[in-house]
């Protein structure tokens, strides 16, 4: 091997396959201090109910233990993680800003969109994007390095994705759980290869340093408290687990705080001092579908089950599905206190969908109960 070292190798390869930064990090040795942290951080997080109806992160082996608490319990071959970032920043405006009356909020990262051949904006999800640069960038690294084991993931595999963006130095974990980059911010997606290859201990990746220091801003601008301490959230009431995650009722207590977001949150991200100067994306296969900056609400109460199939067809937003972002918009119709929605939410009350007829009967009653 030539004298570059992986960490070097790697960052280089990720880039010309599109990445905006790489790193690997060995996977820690059983039983070893970093190993027991990150299990014990994992098991502790599960145990105290903050995953909510999460089910997938709370599957255990045959011999009892959580599969996402350690590589070494999933797939003990596994000696190395790289893991790829993509920035995917837009110069459109933050959740945070004043927007139009009567629109709702969609997250940043579920906006994104490819040309098609017609030149129309068509909806990409990142897990594709990604992925398909990850087995590219698998190729590339055994041709340099000769044939290793490997396995690419984006979101689904069995570890927690941002323990290793750390370990690799990618990025430290903000107060908000989420990996922020110094040049980067904090507005990317992970990928990760698991790896065979044996990462030499003199090529360890540096941890990036913790850079939050005194600020508590996304702790203080989280509007359902889901923020329980720094790098620590209870699920349960993370607006974008109720928004996307969660089927069935909302809870009541939850409602008022969801404010506008009908899909997703990106609070804790717009009012972190690291994002204003966090690089715009020209990523082709990751620009803005204008569309759903700012939606109308009205606009998108009016989709029926086959134009938010088309609408959202190959976007991440198909994961609330149809009846989840019906209630999103019920209840942040109710929280823009606006009459011009009682036709919509009074039709609504009459679904056969039993979830959003409540919801909907929620939202008249903050209407109606509004003082002039
Ligand atoms: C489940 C999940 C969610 C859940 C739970 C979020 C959470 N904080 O865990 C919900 C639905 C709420 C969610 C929301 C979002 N998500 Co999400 N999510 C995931 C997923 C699939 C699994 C994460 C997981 O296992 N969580 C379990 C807990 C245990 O992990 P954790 O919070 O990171 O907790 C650990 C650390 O806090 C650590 N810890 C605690 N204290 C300390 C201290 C130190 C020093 C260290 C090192 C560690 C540490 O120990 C904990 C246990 O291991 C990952 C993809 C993946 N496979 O990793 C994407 C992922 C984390 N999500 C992502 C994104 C983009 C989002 C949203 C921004 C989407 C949106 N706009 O609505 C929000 C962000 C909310 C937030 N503030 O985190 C990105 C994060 C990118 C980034 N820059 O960090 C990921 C990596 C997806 C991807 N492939 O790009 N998500
Ligand atoms: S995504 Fe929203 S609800 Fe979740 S922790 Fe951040 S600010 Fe709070
Ligand atoms: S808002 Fe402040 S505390 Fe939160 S992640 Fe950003 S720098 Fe850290």
């Amino acid at each position: 091997m030539q004298h570059d070292s992986l960490q070097t190798i790697i960052a280089q390869e990720a880039i010309k396959v599109g990445f905006s930064a790489a790193g690997v990090a060995a996977v820690p040795n059983s039983g070893s201090p970093e190993d027991q942290n990150d299990r014990q951080a994992f098991v502790e997080w599960i145990e105290h109910g903050n995953a909510g109806e999460m089910e997938y992160l709370k599957r255990r082996n045959e011999a009892g233990d959580f599969v996402r608490s350690s590589l070494r319990v999933a797939a003990p071959w596994v000696k190395s993680v790289v893991i790829c970032v993509t920035n995917y920043n837009s110069p459109q405006p933050l959740s945070t800003d004043p927007a139009p009356a009567e629109s709702g909020w969609v997250a940043r990262y579920a906006w994104t969109g490819q040309q098609s051949n017609s030149g129309d904006l068509i909806p990409s999800d990142y897990h594709r994007v990604l992925l398909k640069r990850l087995e590219k960038l698998d190729t590339a690294l055994k041709e340099a390095l000769g044939d290793f084991e490997s396995k690419c993931y984006v979101d689904t595999g069995p570890l927690v994705e941002r323990v290793y963006a750390r370990h690799a130095g990618v990025g430290w974990m903000g107060k908000n759980t989420c990996i922020l980059n110094q040049k980067l911010g904090s507005w990317l997606f992970l990928g990760v290869i698991l790896t065979s290859l044996e990462l030499p201990a003199d090529q360890f990746a540096q941890l990036a340093p913790d850079r939050c220091g005194s600020c508590s801003r996304c702790i203080d601008a989280c509007p359902t408290g889901a923020l329980i301490g720094p790098r620590q959230m209870d699920a349960n009431l993370c607006i974008s687990y109720l928004t996307i995650e969660k089927r069935g009722p909302i809870p009541v207590e939850l409602r008022e705080g969801i404010g506008r977001q009908v899909f997703g949150c990106d609070i804790c991200q717009d009012v972190c001092p690291w994002n204003r100067k966090a690089p715009i994306s020209s990523d082709p296969e990751l620009q803005t579908r204008q569309e759903l900056v700012n939606p109308a609400l009205g606009w998108l109460a009016g989709l029926n089950q086959q134009s938010f199939s088309e609408l959202f067809f190959g976007s991440p937003i198909k994961r609330a599905k149809f009846e989840g972002l019906r209630r999103n918009i019920a209840i942040a119709m109710g929280n823009s206190h606006s009459r011009n929605f009682l036709p919509t939410l009074e039709e609504w009350t009459e679904s056969e969908d039993r979830v959003l007829a409540e919801a909907a009967g929620w939202a008249i009653e903050q209407i109606e109960n509004d003082v002039p």
